[in-house]
Order: C-alpha cells, then structure tokens, then sequence
C-alpha cells in the first residue's frame, strides 16, 4: 500500500515548492487579469500589474477577496473561461444574501479529485477499500469532491449521501466499508444509532473516517474514535477553493497539510490585512494557482489558524494548517468576552456528555445571555430535580471557568436535542434579530 497518491508532489522539497508555485502565480495572475474584469479593476486601483509579480514573495502585492467580492460578482462575474469549458458548479449553503456559485472545467474537477484521492491515501486507504460517502450529494462540495477521490483511488464507492441512517447503517454492515466520509456530527449520530442497535465498535468494518466541513474538537475526536473503533481524520476546504482536500491529515495528525501545488496560502491580521510570519494565529489567506474556471486569488476564508512548516514525520513537504480555531465570523462576544463553540464543546466531553447541545444568545434588559442545552446520557439520566440540578450547577461552574462568564445550564432528556446529517448548526443568536451588531 502507498502512503502517496502522488508521491513526487507530496514530498517536494520546499525550495522546488517555492519554485513552481513560483511558476504557476505568474501564468494565474496574467490568466485572471485578462479573463476577469473584476479582479483586473482591483489589480488596476491598487496599481499592479501582471508583471509587478514575479514569484511568490509578491503574492501580498495582490489585492485580496472577500465573501462580499464574490456576491457581488455573482452569478458569473468572477468566471475567467467561457461557460461551454465549465462541466460543473457547486455552491455555500448560503446563510445570509447571495449564494457563492463556484464554476469547474473538466481539469478543475479532476485536479480537485486528486486533492481527495491524496487526502484518502493519507487516511491509510487504497484500491482494497470501500468508502462510504455520507457527505450530502449536490451544491454542496462534500459528496461529490470524496465521491471523485475514492473513485479516482480505485475504492469500492458507496454514495450514500447524507440521512437515512438505518439505511447507512444497514450498507455499511452489508458492503463491509472500511472508510467513513462524513460530518464530524454526523459521524457522532451515526455511532450512537449502531450502538443503539446493539452493536460493538469491533462489530463494523470500518478502519477510518475522514470528517471535516465544521469545526470539531479534540475531545469530540476520542469520542467518534472511541465509539466507531476506527481512527478519524480531519478534512479541511471551502467551496471557493474548490472543496474539501484544499488540507488534510496525514497519520501523524498534526495538522492538515495544505496542497500547496494547487493553492498558495497566507495568513493575515484580520484587522489589518497584513501578512504574518509562520506560526502566527491569523486568518487563512488562499490563492489558487492552476484554477480554469473559478480562479481566486488571495481570498479571505475567515477562519482563524496558524501554520507550520516544521517537518512531518509522514515525509510529507507541504506546509501544516492546525484546525480551524473557530472562524472570525463564529465567534460570538457575550457580554463583552470573546467566545468560540468549540471551547464550550471541549467542557462538554470533558465532564462526560456526547457532543448533543445547542447554544442559545440573546440580550434580556440590555444585557447578553448564554444558555447552554446539553442532552443527558442515556445511562445518567434522572428525573429527580435534585440530581438534575446538581449535575447542571457542575457543568455551570466548568464553563465559568473556561469562559470567564456565567452561562444557565440546562440538561434535556437523551435524543431531544436535533441531531445533524450535515454541518451541525451549534449557535442560534437571537440577538441578530433585534438587530445588533456582534
Ligand atoms: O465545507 C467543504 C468540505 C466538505 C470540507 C467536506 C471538508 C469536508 P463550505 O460549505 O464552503 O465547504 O464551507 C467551508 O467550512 O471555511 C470552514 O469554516 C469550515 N470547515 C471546512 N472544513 C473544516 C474543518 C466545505 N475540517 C467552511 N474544520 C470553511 C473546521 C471546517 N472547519
């Protein structure tokens, strides 16, 4: 079995890294300065030039996009190739306003296939696998982007999309799969329906998982890796970008390596916009380098890590991105503090519960509240007040201390929390709908 898809690229030294990317900046900057109107009206007010870039040290020459960019663009303005060479698009689930529609030629869909295939072969499969794809099929890039690696790989593909989990449950004992692509919170869900059933972790088939889409915690890592019986890989992309397989973990999981011969990647001071060195916390910066269709250059995704270029154990050259600490746009300032869902999902697993809750914000009397609904494990649950408040005012106290502020706790009965087939939806900010600013 390989530990490479593409074992050449993988393992480039870092100068000869530097150096193609080098190469391919030039032709992607000339490329998108005269196929997109767009991009060239920002090159033009910021005074650069195609030939102001030379390598890529002058990548921060560049002006950067943001989400606001490409709604404004939409649908079509930031295409750089006639619609007849697109195959394909895919498209955000879209919160607020517009959707991002992101457009693929052929080469597009089958470089961002190798990107899958390379992050599947660093999860330890190969040709001899079954992969089951529970990442939900159509706009959304989870489906189809693994559904195309595995392929690509030669894996017996199972694409099962997202749901229906008896019927998951049901393929994946039948078919014997051995990988499992999904959500993190999926992942979660459909361990506790096998164990619901009766069923042993050693009872499936299943050797690893590669979950990613949202963000998930260490903790929440264990718990799948303990209640499935496989290892679990984190998968890092955005649809801008192309999809999932922009990162990925290797065994030693430590960090997503970044496919650096396809995107080129910063980190910046949101505030400011200012490049920082390696190992600085800042927001995720990428630039795609070999796009046809949909080629952005320095977007800004938002989410928040640091990058490492120390060396992998893996063999592995690209450069490490740590999980996405929250994005800028995720956290939430409560009265004043600072606060990020994951912190509160860490406490959770700490003290004992499964990864079931939901965050509720509002403002009562001019001032933030943060309730938090846990679901009690079935084994732990009571109905007697007595046991139930205590059991609150413990998990009260440990996310004061992790917090700095008082939440209200409220333990639910097992299985009343809504359980997520795809991105789990955490937070529900009522604030927003008073109209105020976080
Ligand atoms: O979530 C692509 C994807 C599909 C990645 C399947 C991995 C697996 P979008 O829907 O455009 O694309 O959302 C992109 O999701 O900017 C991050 O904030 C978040 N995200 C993606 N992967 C991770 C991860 C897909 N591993 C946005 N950890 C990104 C934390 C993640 N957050």
């Amino acid at each position: 079995m390989s530990r490479y898809f593409q074992r050449e690229m993988e393992t480039m030294p870092v100068e000869q890294i530097k150096e193609l990317q080098s190469e391919k900046l030039r032709i992607q900057v000339k490329y998108v300065y005269e196929n997109v109107a767009y991009y060239r009206d920002l090159m033009d007010k910021k005074g650069v030039k195609p030939e102001d870039i030379k390598g890529i040290e002058d990548l921060h020459k560049l002006p950067m996009l943001c989400k606001d960019d490409l709604r404004e663009a939409y649908p079509m303005g930031l295409l750089a190739t006639d619609l007849k060479n697109c195959v394909r698009i895919h498209s955000t689930s879209g919160t607020t306003g517009r959707r991002v529609v992101a457009y693929y030629t052929q080469n597009d869909v089958s470089l961002w296939e190798d990107c899958c295939a390379r992050a599947l072969v660093a999860a330890g499969a190969s040709n001899e696998d079954v992969c089951h794809v529970a990442y939900g099929y159509g706009l959304f890039t989870g489906g189809f982007g693994l559904n195309g690696g595995s392929q690509r790989l030669g894996c017996l593909t199972l694409p099962m999309s997202s749901g229906n989990t008896d019927r998951q449950i049901q393929f994946m004992m039948d078919l014997k799969s051995t990988i499992l692509c999904c959500t993190p919170s999926y992942a979660a869900y459909i361990g506790e329906v096998l164990k619901e059933k009766g069923y042993k972790p050693e009872d499936n088939h299943l050797k690893a998982g590669i979950f990613g889409a949202e963000a998930w915690t260490e903790e929440m890592r264990r718990d799948i890796e303990k209640n499935l019986g496989i290892k679990a890989y984190d998968i890092y992309g955005l649809t801008e970008i192309s999809g999932p397989g922009v990162a990925y973990e290797c065994e030693e999981q430590r960090g997503m390596h970044i496919n650096e011969d396809h995107f080129a990647v910063e980190v910046i001071d949101p505030e400011t916009g200012e490049t920082l060195p390696e190992g600085s916390k800042g927001e995720l910066v990428f630039t795609s380098l070999d796009k046809e269709a949909f080629p952005l250059l320095r977007y800004r995704t938002r989410d928040i890590c640091v990058l490492s270029r120390e060396k992998c154990s893996c063999g592995r050259t690209f450069i490490r991105m740590t999980k996405p600490m929250g994005r800028s746009d995720d956290m939430m300032i409560i009265k004043g503090v600072n606060v990020f869902p994951s912190q509160i999902e860490t406490v959770l697993i700490n003290e004992g519960y499964a990864p079931n809750y939901q965050i509720v914000v509002d403002r009562v009397n001019n001032s933030d509240t943060l309730d938090v609904y846990v679901e009690m494990k079935a084994e732990d649950f009571s109905d007697k007040v007595k046991d139930i408040t205590v059991k609150e005012n413990k998990l009260r106290s440990a996310i004061k201390t992790m917090l700095g502020i008082n939440p209200k706790v409220h333990l639910v009965a097992p299985k009343s929390i809504e359980r997520s087939e795809g991105k789990a939806v955490r937070v529900i900010d009522k604030r927003k709908r008073l109209g105020i600013t976080i």
